[in-house]
């Protein structure tokens, strides 16, 4: 039988096929990705994008890292999965790796972000009940509004956005909501149940929000003085994305427990780990959490070359000296349409005003001129490039950019 998507446009083949066969729980570009190298990504009728998303950050070493494909295709050759139930050769050097680069005692592997997120709950309420002498099932975790930290029905449940939320319930207790960057409030909700406050270093789907300079080591310094451990969801700004190795890093703030997510699977696998001194890691005893692949060898040797290519490649700083310019040029623009840039190394949004209608047509128009971004919150327009994005590219990037803005 004839390939029927080489007959009509391919693209609209394969949205027809989607459409009709998918969950509708996305709405994504009408564009059917078939390749991608480094920055850019092809479809299936040939055109070329400038990959400005990266995945949401999952993609920091750019598509197909060769690095990262290399390891994962040598560790294929070898073995992908034992379960914990058997130790395996790449778990232990991955985390010795990873907690030498974060400065932590341990780590505990998981594959999702979600996962370590609710990991990293189930950690310090066990801690608080142990440790801190919380009565028993009366933990309480600070969040901030407009948080995301990611689906399952726990996390959603703490959630300030409606529509991630309608249907889904009932949801655990235990959570209070503060509004984010605001010190006094996070002061005001720490009470004798507290046992932490998680928070995202820059909110990324709230729209790229960065709390005021300051906010992260004094809820630090709050935290440390009240007694509450510091839960830092550095899934999406960590790893080089947001300018630093880690974001905290921005004001010397160090959280007792650190969530990574992401970029530590190189866009090739699933791979997250929660961070933590013993204090709290020891709170898991044999048995009490853990997963089908969390530390499995192929996940870990991912894991290995991933952060490997971010700390050799310097990333890190890359993504602040490449972010400042960027930024810089973006705030030039001059849109009739721009509200405000904001962001931290190569974590951008453009804020479209409220008269200018949504940031989603902003992205129709930028796919029409070979570049992918997303909306987030309906007002911003991300712009998150892979750390590697050659600076010639933005360059050229700009000149579409523009264009658009000042239509
Ligand atoms: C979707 C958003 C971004 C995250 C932070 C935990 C997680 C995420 C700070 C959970 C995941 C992803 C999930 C994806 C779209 C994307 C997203 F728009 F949904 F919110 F990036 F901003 N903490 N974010 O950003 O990690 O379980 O997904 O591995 O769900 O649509 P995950």
């Amino acid at each position: 039988m004839s390939d029927p998507f080489k007959t009509a446009s391919r693209t609209k083949r394969y949205l027809e096929e989607a459409e009709r066969y998918s969950a509708h729980n996305y709405n994504p570009l009408p564009v059917v990705l078939e390749r991608g190298e480094g920055s850019w990504v092809w479809d299936v009728d040939g055109r070329r994008y400038l990959d400005m998303l990266s995945s949401y950050s999952a993609l920091n070493q750019g598509h197909r890292h060769p690095a990262i494909v290399a390891a994962a295709r040598e560790q294929l050759d070898r073995l992908s999965l034992t379960s914990r139930a058997f130790h395996n050769d790449q778990m232990g050097p991955f985390l010795r790796e990873l907690c030498e680069a974060a400065g932590y005692d341990a780590a505990l592997p998981m594959n999702t972000g979600a996962e370590a997120v609710e990991t990293a709950v189930k950690m310090v309420r066990r801690w608080g009940y142990e440790v801190s002498g919380v009565p028993r099932d009366e933990a309480e975790i600070v969040v901030c509004e407009n948080n995301f930290h990611g689906r399952t029905t726990t996390i959603v449940g703490f959630s300030s956005e409606e529509r991630y939320r309608d249907g889904f319930g009932p949801f655990a207790p235990g959570f209070r909501i503060v509004p984010y960057g605001d010190i006094e409030a996070l002061a005001g909700a720490i009470g004798p149940s507290t046992v932490a406050f998680l928070v995202e270093p820059i909110q990324g789907e709230a729209g790229v929000v960065v709390p005021p300079m300051g906010y992260l080591a004094a809820a630090a310094e709050l935290c440390r003085s009240r007694g509450v451990a510091l839960v830092a969801d550095e899934i999406q700004t960590g790893l080089g994305r947001a300018g630093r190795l880690f974001c905290c890093e921005w004001e010397g703030a160090r959280p007792d427990v650190m969530v990574l997510g992401k970029a530590l699977g190189g866009g090739v696998y699933p791979v997250s780990a929660v961070l933590a001194d013993k204090g709290l890691m020891d709170v898991f005893r044999p048995g009490d959490h853990g997963s089908t692949f969390g530390g499995n060898p192929l996940g870990a040797a991912v894991g290995r070359a991933s952060l490997r290519v971010i700390l050799e490649e310097g990333l890190a700083g890359r993504s602040a000296e490449l972010g400042r310019w960027f930024m810089g040029r973006l705030q030039r623009i001059d849109s009739p349409h721009v509200e405000e840039v904001r962001g931290r190394g190569l974590m951008i949004g453009v804020v479209i005003r409220e008269s200018s209608g949504t940031a989603r047509p902003f992205c129709e128009a930028l796919q029409e001129r070979g570049i992918l971004a997303k909306e987030t919150h309906r007002q911003v327009v991300r712009f998150a490039p892979p750390l590697t994005v050659e600076k010639a590219d933005l360059e050229a990037a700009l000149v579409e950019i523009e264009a658009v803005l000042r239509g």
